[in-house]
């Protein structure tokens, strides 16, 4: 899943593709890169700076010039949002997955529409702050337990559901690492897992870096992702990205 940001505020590429043809260019690259899925956004989550909050109709301008081009490359297109209007719009204009990152529990409508559109939802897990005493593997399995309720209430297939521990939100850098070294017990939900742990701070913890120094750091945790079950990884470099992903499966696959 390749990362589209059309935000003047992310934490690693905020600004770089606010004008319409360079986000567009920028998605055309993704797609020729091997992006099975691209995941555009127009609100930063800014997992490390607390979100600058954007309102529904400046989301919408942001993503007006860009989205339908995107959908024109014809890779299956996720809108990361957690407004089921702004959802809503995109599923209209042809984006195919809704991306939220506060898993169906922020905004009340969320789930029923993805429920009647029929589409499949990630759920992420979030958490207003980080606190380094509470075991965040228990936090994030009932999480998704009470995500999964919500989507069951609504009449979300279960097979329509992704489900990723959300690393970096409301976590410690230990915490992140967490996730993904056990990665194997969210298994438990026999659900699709997905990974974004792109250019993120707990990197940086590991080996003091700027996010566009991370790259490294990042292919090593998607790596090990797969490798402990995740389906897809969500990541700003697509090209080396993919080139890592097929060497190791090439590697494996001569075991
Ligand atoms: N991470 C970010 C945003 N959306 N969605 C999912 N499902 N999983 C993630 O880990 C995830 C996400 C944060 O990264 P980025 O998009 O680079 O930054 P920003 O939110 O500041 O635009």
């Amino acid at each position: 899943m390749g990362i589209l940001n059309i935000t003047p505020d992310s934490f690693s590429d905020g600004g770089r593709f606010l004008d319409p043809a360079v986000a567009i260019a920028h998605a055309a690259d993704m797609a020729k890169a091997g992006a099975d899925i691209l995941d555009i956004g127009a609100e930063s989550t800014r997992p490390y700076g607390g979100p600058v909050p954007v309102t529904a109709n400046e989301e919408k301008a942001r993503l007006e010039p860009v989205l339908p081009a995107v959908i024109k490359l014809g890779v299956p297109l996720s809108i990361d949002t957690i407004k089921a209007s702004i959802a809503a719009w995109a599923l209209d204009q042809g984006a195919a997955i809704v991306n939220d990152v506060w898993g169906l529990q922020r905004d009340p409508d969320m789930a029923t529409l993805v429920a009647r559109r029929g589409v499949p939802v990630i759920v992420m897990h979030n958490r207003e702050s980080a606190d380094e005493a509470i075991d965040i593997i228990a936090d994030v399995i009932a999480f998704f337990s009470r995500s999964l309720e919500i989507a069951a209430r609504a009449g979300i297939p279960r097979e329509n559901i992704v489900l990723d521990p959300g690393i970096g939100f409301g976590k410690t850098p230990d915490q992140s690492i967490a996730c993904i070294a056990r990665l194997g017990e969210f298994k438990r939900f026999g659900l699709p897992l997905l990974v974004g742990a792109s250019r993120k701070r707990f990197i940086s913890t590991v080996t003091p870096s700027s996010p566009d120094e991370r790259i490294g750091g990042s292919i090593s945790a998607h790596l090990l992702a797969v490798e402990k079950g995740a389906a897809i990884v969500r990541v700003h470099d697509v090209k080396e990205t993919v080139q890592a992903l097929r060497v190791a499966a090439a590697i494996e696959a001569a075991r």
